[in-house]
This record gives structure tokens, C-alpha cells and sequence, in this order.
């Protein structure tokens, strides 16, 4: 260790965040982590961490000591070369991200996304009843929770079919590019040419329907509102963050009201109930477990000293179940109310793509709770490892379908 920490009152730990036990079940670590301490130094890698809601929260809305530019993953972009070209929204700050930001706020708002509603609700009803005639015994992963995503996503931004397949994978390599480079980040480095170039044709005017999200970007740069370099990277960041992200919010929805037949009940009572669940899944899950940030000065933060260009690992899926901030917050209940979560991140970052999430959510909820009285599991739920993603690879499920829902 070759790292001098300046302040020696800071807790330490040797375990790696990113090994596959703590992939597997982070929550034992996170737990420890909050009760080391508001900061504690990870000697593996040389960076600090917060797993406490107060400190995470206030960091993130932090940008100007917490910056983003120099990226949001373990290696440095002053140091070293990414692995691609840095998103303009993720891994930017003002000035530079005002534009694009301002751009997908509006392209992407709860008023702007209204119309979508009805289209996803026939999505919706079509993928369920198609999934529902094959039989009560399915994967709610593969066939609902990726499936939907993959079937209005798209089609919203506006993209070709040809490469649609390559999004997941796509996305998979993204959120593990943020970790350290362990075996999860080789064993998708081969694709990463090929995957790239089919992400980046994707992006590009020609190939983009006229109605779609990603037009709406290249408007945007005909009106000089960001520049004809920006268009493809904006769609760039819709493709990378808007499907792995929404296909695991949806598995972990799912995998809570299987575990908890109580809340299932309560949604079938209230289908209003579905945004609500959604978010709670999301600051149960979290979904997306982790992001670095790197200071830009000297910064003492609960008794740490925190070095100017230092990384810090926020842990937002541990200040999610902080019991500091939530009352029982291993319980996932309809009851509570979510919001203040950080599943979205918080502040200037924070997902500029939720109202989408959203209803992509409760168009698909409404669906299921009208069709399914309950869900039970059928075979074992088996995770799917990545760096920053709290995933499913699998929820073998079988439902009964409501006495009220008839086929014709
Ligand atoms: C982007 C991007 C990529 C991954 C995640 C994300 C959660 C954004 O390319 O802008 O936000």
C-alpha cells in the first residue's frame, strides 16, 4: 500500500465491494459500512466511500465539491483513457451539462411523456396476455421484466429493430466499466468494438424515426439548442442508461411483490398504489447500487479529510436502507413514502429519465394487477452479477390469474 491516508482516524476496510459475494448479497457489507463510519477508506482500491443516507445525500447534491467530469467510475478520466467517449449528461458538469440536461429534461418530462400512456397500456395488456396464454409458469425477468422495456423503449427513441439486441449487452458492459476492471469487465471487453459501433449507429439522424426521442434531440441541434456534435452522444446516454436500468427496477418490483404476497394484495386493492411501489422497489433495490465521485477540494466530511481529487464510492444502495433515514428499512411497504430516496441519484444527476421509468412501471402494474391475484416463485431466483447493478438473471414465477379476467 503505497497510499498515505491522511487522516489515520478514518475506518478502513480490505473487503472489495465488487467481489462476487458482496455482488451477490451486498447488504451484510453495507451494513457494516454505515456502522464504520459516515466515511470509510477501501484499501483495495484507494478510494473512499459513504454508506450513510445523511452523507450521501448531501455529497450528491453537492457537484461542485463532488464532480462528476473526471467520471463516475473507479478510473480517472484525467489519467485514464475511458473506454469510450464520456457521456455529456453522467460524466459532465455546468456549463458543459446544462444544455444537454435542459435538453432531456424537457424531451423527457411528465408532461411530455403523457401521450405515451395508452400505447404502453396496449403494450402492456398484449405482452401480458401473450405471456399469460403460454401458461401460469414464467420468468419475470426474461419475459416481462426485459420483455416490456424491450418493446416500448425502443420504439420511443425511435430506433431501428436491426441492433436492438445489443442493447442490454451494451448496457451490461456500461454499468460494469464503472467498477474496478475484475473478471465481470474482461469477460465483456471483446464485445466492446462491436457493441459500440452498433450503439453508435443507432444514434445517428438517418436511422432515426421522425416521432422519436432521438429526433426530438436532432431538433434540438437544428434550433442550435446543443450542437450537431452533442445529437449522437444524447442518444447515446438514452440507450446506455434507459434499459438495463428499467428491465432491473422492474425485476426488483416484481421480486418484492412475490416475496410479499401482503403488498401485492394492497396494489390489486389500489392499482393508484403502482407508482408508489415502484419507487419503494427502487429504494429497496436500488437498482443502481453504486456511483464514484471525485472531489475537486479538500473537504472534510464527518471527521475525514478528504484529499481535492480523491474518489469516494457513494453507496446509494445502502443510504437507501440507512436505518438512520428509514423507519424498518429492510420492509418493502406501500405504506411508506419513498420519496427522498437516492435510487435515482439526487441533485443535478439525478436521473433525468425517472418519469419514463415510471410509467413504463405503473402502465405494466396496472396490467399485471388487474390480470394476476398471486405470485409465487416456482424455481430458483438466481442474480445476475455486475458492478454497479443490483440485477436479476432469473425469478421462475408461477400466478394465478384473476376469477374477473376472462379470455375470449
Ligand atoms: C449516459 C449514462 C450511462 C449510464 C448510466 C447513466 C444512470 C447515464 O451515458 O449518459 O445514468
Amino acid at each position: 500500500m503505497t497510499t498515505i491516508i491522511s487522516d489515520p482516524k478514518t475506518p478502513c476496510t480490505d473487503v472489495d465491494p465488487f467481489s462476487r459475494d458482496v455482488l451477490e448479497d451486498p447488504l451484510p457489507f453495507q451494513s457494516e459500512l454505515r456502522a464504520a463510519g459516515p466515511v470509510v477508506y477501501l484499501n483495495k482500491y484507494d478510494v473512499y466511500a459513504m454508506g450513510r443516507y445523511g452523507e450521501v445525500q448531501a455529497a450528491l447534491t453537492d457537484w461542485q465539491t463532488f464532480q462528476s467530469a473526471a467520471g463516475v467510475g473507479l478510473s480517472n478520466f484525467r489519467k485514464e483513457m475511458p473506454w469510450r467517449p464520456p457521456s455529456l449528461l453522467l460524466e459532465a458538469d455546468p456549463p458543459h451539462h446544462d444544455a444537454p440536461r435542459a435538453l432531456l429534461t424537457k424531451i423527457l418530462g411528465p408532461r411530455e411523456i403523457r401521450k405515451l400512456a395508452e400505447s404502453w397500456t396496449a403494450d402492456a395488456e398484449e405482452l401480458v396476455d401473450q405471456v399469460l396464454s403460454r401458461g401460469p409458469e414464467f420468468d419475470a425477468v426474461a419475459d416481462v421484466a426485459a420483455a416490456f422495456p424491450l418493446r416500448v423503449f425502443p420504439d420511443a427513441v425511435g430506433i431501428p429493430q436491426a441492433g436492438r439486441e445489443n442493447l442490454l449487452p451494451y448496457g451490461d458492459h456500461a454499468f460494469n466499466a464503472f467498477g474496478p476492471p475484475n473478471e465481470l469487465v474482461a469477460k465483456g471487453a471483446a464485445r466492446v468494438p462491436e457493441l459500440s459501433a452498433s450503439i453508435a449507429s443507432q444514434c445517428a439522424r438517418e436511422v432515426l424515426t421522425t416521432d422519436g426521442f432521438g429526433a426530438q434531440i436532432w431538433a434540438a441541434a437544428d434550433r442550435g439548442d446543443i450542437t450537431e456534435a452533442q445529437a449522437p452522444l444524447i442518444v447515446r446516454s438514452l440507450l446506455t442508461a434507459g434499459v438495463d436500468t428499467t428491465v432491473n427496477g422492474l425485476a426488483a418490483v416484481l421480486y418484492a411483490f412475490a416475496t410479499n404476497p401482503g403488498q401485492w394484495a394492497r396494489l390489486r386493492d389500489n392499482p393508484a398504489l403502482s407508482r408508489t411501489a415502484f419507487d419503494e422497489a427502487v429504494r429497496f433495490e436500488s437498482p443502481v447500487q453504486t456511483f464514484f465521485r471525485t472531489t475537486t477540494r479538500d473537504i472534510e466530511v464527518g471527521g475525514t479529510l478528504i484529499p481535492e481529487g480523491r474518489k469516494i464510492l457513494m453507496f446509494l444502495g445502502s443510504a437507501n436502507r440507512d436505518p438512520r433515514r428509514w423507519d424498518n428499512p429492510d420492509t418493502f411497504d406501500l405504506n411508506r413514502d419513498p420519496s427522498g430516496h437516492v435510487g435515482f441519484g439526487f441533485g443535478i444527476h439525478q436521473c433525468v429519465g425517472q418519469h419514463i421509468a415510471r410509467l413504463e412501471a405503473s402502465t405494466l402494474l396496472e396490467v399485471l394487477a388487474r390480470r394476476i391475484e398471486s405470485i409465487e416463485f416456482c424455481g430458483p431466483t438466481r442474480r445476475h452479477h455486475n458492478n454497479t447493478l443490483r440485477a436479476w438473471q432469473s425469478l421462475p414465477v408461477r400466478v394465478k390469474t384473476s376469477s374477473t379476467f376472462t379470455r375470449k
